[in-house]
Formats: C-alpha cells, structure tokens, sequence
C-alpha cells in the first residue's frame, strides 16, 4: 500500500517556504531570498521515500494584493489550497502569536483539506524561548528549514495525512518544469541577490532561446524592468552590474543543467508589466479568471 498526493506548503511572505521545498527535495527547485516575494508562481517539488510521495507545491506568500502580479500571486496560492491534500502552513518561530491560515489567506471558509502548522526557523530562537513556545503551541511542527531540524519528522507527519494512493511521479523525478523556466527564476534570484528598493520587484525574466544539443549551452535571456532610470540600474556603470549578474546566475544554472553555459543576458524595458494583463500572460503568471486586472 502506498501513499500519495499534493502538498501545499503556504503562508506569509518570506517565512522559509521554498527553503523547506529545498530542504526536503535537497535539491535547489525554488529559488530563495531575504527579501519578501521572491516566488511568484507555484514551484513543484516531488519527494518519494519508503511508501509514500509528497507532490510538494510551493507558493508565493499570502498578502492582500495591490496590483495585478500580486493578483496572479494570490490566485496561484489558493490554487494550491483548493487542490491539496494536505496543507503545510508554514509561520515564522520569530513571529510571537501567527494568525490562523485563514487569517492569513483572508479565506472566506476553511480550507478542504487538513492543515499542518509548521513553526520554522527555530534556530532563530534560544533554547528557553524554543521550549515556551512549544508549550503554548503544542500541535505544530517545529522546523528549521535552514539546519533541516525537524524535517524528518514533518514529512512523516505529511505522509502519514496523505490519502491512500499509487505514485503519481516516477519514484525518481524531483521537479516538473522545464530548465527554462528553472534557468529564468535563477537568473531573477540573482537579480533579487544584487538589485535593491523597488528593482528586484519589477524584474522579469524571459528565455528567448535555450540550445543544449552542444556544449556550451547557449542561453539567450532578458531580463525586463519597468522604466527607463531601471534599466540604466540593471547594466551599472559600463555594463558592470548586467556581467556580475549574468556570471553569479551561469553558475547557478551550469550547476542546475550539469554543464556548462553561455548566458546571453540582456536588459529591456517593458512599461508597468507588473499591472498589465498581457504582459503577466506574457511572462506566464496566471490571473483569476473573475477579477479585473
Ligand atoms: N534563520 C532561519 N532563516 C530561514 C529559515 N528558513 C528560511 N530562512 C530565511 O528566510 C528568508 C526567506 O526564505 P524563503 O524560503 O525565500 O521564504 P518564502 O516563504 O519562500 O518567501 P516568499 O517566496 O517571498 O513568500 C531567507 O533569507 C531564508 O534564508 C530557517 O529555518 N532559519
Ligand atoms: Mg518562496
């Protein structure tokens, strides 16, 4: 008998979800920040072990949005709350008394499926903060996803939810999206690494060409801004800053890819994509069918 399904792993911007994905896959699926918002859309990650397989969804942080990318973020969110199995909401060990998830997600009712609370980054806590804590919040999981304390024993308690199922994925398969959509979030990592204030947020990537029949792999990318006093940002004083990125990002992908990489990186400008319909279609985020952009 084996066990499968879809794990959303949901909560607050910046509360170490996709480093849990990470962790738990050991892998680097989803790419990770310091700075709020860094995933955008929902990022798969498939962990297979013994006789179970946790289809995990990683999501962009819940927040009220205020323009139409923060709409498709939310959407995406829910998305992944309405067709989980099991919910891994996840609330930071810092913050002193988190909200219920349906507080947080502001949802109308409470969500189908059943809903784990992991309490990560204990390591940010000492030990006596870590111990009263865990008196007044006895029913969650305490994790660190930076040390990966905890993890074990949060996937058997996810696994042990999931309903009774055949795998889904191959027992071997970790991921779900294609290395250009991988190479695109790592190049807008590095971006999110070297860019400060507003830029990072109104950063775009795309992948017009991806060749990989020879070595190197030849990457041809743009990374779009909003304005104009952006892009000049974005390529730095004779093109510094645009080479710094592009070399930090061929790393990661050459690491990603197990070869190595030519990355043809540019810098466009595409006016206000982040509030227009057409350009977030563009760039793949979806919008909520019943909402205006
Ligand atoms: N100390 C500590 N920091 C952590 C832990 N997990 C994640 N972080 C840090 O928290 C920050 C946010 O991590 P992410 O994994 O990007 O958080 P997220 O929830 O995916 O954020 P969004 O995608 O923006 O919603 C990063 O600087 C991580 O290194 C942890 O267990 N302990
Ligand atoms: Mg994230």
């Amino acid at each position: 008998m084996t066990r499968a399904g879809i794990v959303a792993v949901v909560g607050k911007p910046n509360a170490g979800k996709s480093t849990l994905l990470n962790r738990i896959i050991g892998q680097k699926l989803s790419i990770t920040s310091p700075k709020p918002q860094s995933t955008r859309d929902r990022i798969l990650g498939i962990h297979t072990s013994g006789d179970a397989q946790l289809i995990l969804v990683d999501t962009p942080g819940l927040l009220a949005p205020q323009y139409a990318l923060q709409r498709a973020m939310r959407a995406a969110a829910l998305r992944a709350l309405a067709e989980a199995d099991v919910i891994a909401y996840i609330v930071e060990a810092t913050e002193p008394d988190p909200p219920t998830l349906a507080q947080a997600a502001e949802l109308e009712a409470p969500p189908r499926a059943p809903v784990v609370t992991v309490c990560n980054k204990i390591d940010a806590l000492n030990p006596r903060a870590l111990k009263r804590r865990m008196s007044v919040r006895p029913s969650d999981i305490f994790i660190s996803a930076r040390t990966g304390e905890g993890v074990p024993e949060l996937i058997e308690r996810l696994s042990a939810i999931l309903p009774e199922s055949p795998f889904l994925y191959p027992a071997d398969e970790i991921g779900a999206q294609s290395m250009r959509f991988f190479a695109s979030e790592l190049i807008r990592e590095t971006a999110l690494e070297q860019l400060q204030d507003e830029v990072p947020y109104s950063v775009a990537c795309e992948i017009e060409e991806f060749r990989e029949e020879r070595e190197p792999v030849y990457i041809r990318a743009v990374i779009y801004v909003e304005r104009d006093s952006q892009k000049g940002i974005l390529i730095g004083d004779k093109g510094a800053r645009v080479r710094d990125i592009g070399r930090a990002a061929r790393i990661k992908i050459e690491r990603l890819v197990g070869a190595p990489v030519y990355l043809d990186l540019w810098v466009k400008v595409l006016p206000n994509w982040r509030r227009n319909e057409s350009s977030l279609k563009r760039f793949g985020y979806t919008l909520p069918k019943d909402q205006p952009s």
